[in-house]
């Protein structure tokens, strides 16, 4: 189990984000990309226009090499550090970026991830996998360094795609190359979003969100339930 440095808890309360180095082992990266094959969607994320995002979410139920990685990864301990001292599973997903033409974007513009499903109090960590090795060209992570400390900020529909969420930003942000396996965890009110995949192969991704056990989630109508009464929350580390 990985355990977090004083300086790399330091690190994720300035910057709103942490590297973790290499999470999966081949075998477990080529396990986990078949498994994205397998339950890849036959349509985009967002309509015709946006054929290239691919999106498929909360699969732990159906796959044990994805309820492995997310119950009992090597991320953990590490991730119980930065939430609190008990971990909840309470999203997962995988998305992918087929290769993009001139013409074509699946880009994620900047948003926070409490800008989508709002937890409370939003000490929520993601943790954010590429299952290929990522750069510009394909469409890596990018993070606005210290954009948590803003707290949460207005999101709106986005012009690239009508089904997600846009923060204004103002700034390039920060790229994050990864290789397949590595991972990064960001708070859930830490900027983010990534450009387009130029290169010519797919661009998969693993996404787990996590939280303390006494979260709550926000409905859009302002209702909240404890994160434990939903059926995709899960206890992970220590006791409720
Ligand atoms: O996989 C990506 O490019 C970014 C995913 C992301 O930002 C999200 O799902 O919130």
């Amino acid at each position: 189990m990985r355990e977090l440095t004083g300086l790399q808890l330091e690190e994720y309360r300035e910057q709103g984000f942490v590297t973790l180095g290499p999470l999966l082992s081949r075998d477990e990266i080529a396990t986990l990309r078949a498994e994205e094959e397998r339950f890849r969607l036959p349509v985009g994320y967002g309509g015709e226009r946006n054929q290239n995002l691919r999106v498929n979410i909360q699969l732990c139920n159906r796959s044990e090499p994805i309820r492995h990685f997310c119950t009992a990864g090597p991320q953990l301990g590490a991730l119980a550090q930065l939430a609190g001292s008990a971990l909840c599973l309470t999203h997962q997903q995988f998305v992918t970026k087929l290769p993009d033409a001139e013409d074509e974007h699946s880009d994620i513009p900047w948003h926070q991830d409490n800008g989508y499903g709002r937890l409370e109090p939003m000490t929520d960590v993601t943790l954010w996998v590429p299952l290929v090795d990522t750069d510009e060209s394909n469409g890596c992570l990018r993070v606005l360094p210290g954009s948590h400390r803003q707290g949460l900020l207005e999101h709106g529909a986005a012009g690239v795609n009508p089904v997600l969420r846009e923060a204004a930003c103002g700034n390039e942000g920060q790229p994050l190359p990864l290789a397949a396996g590595e991972g990064v965890a960001f708070s859930g009110l830490t900027l983010h979003g990534s450009g387009p995949n130029r290169s010519s192969r797919p661009r998969p991704a693993f996404y787990v969100r996590y939280c303390s056990p006494d979260t709550r989630m926000v409905a859009e109508d302002g209702s909240e339930r404890p994160v434990l009464e939903d059926p995709h929350s899960w206890m992970v580390w220590g006791e409720a």
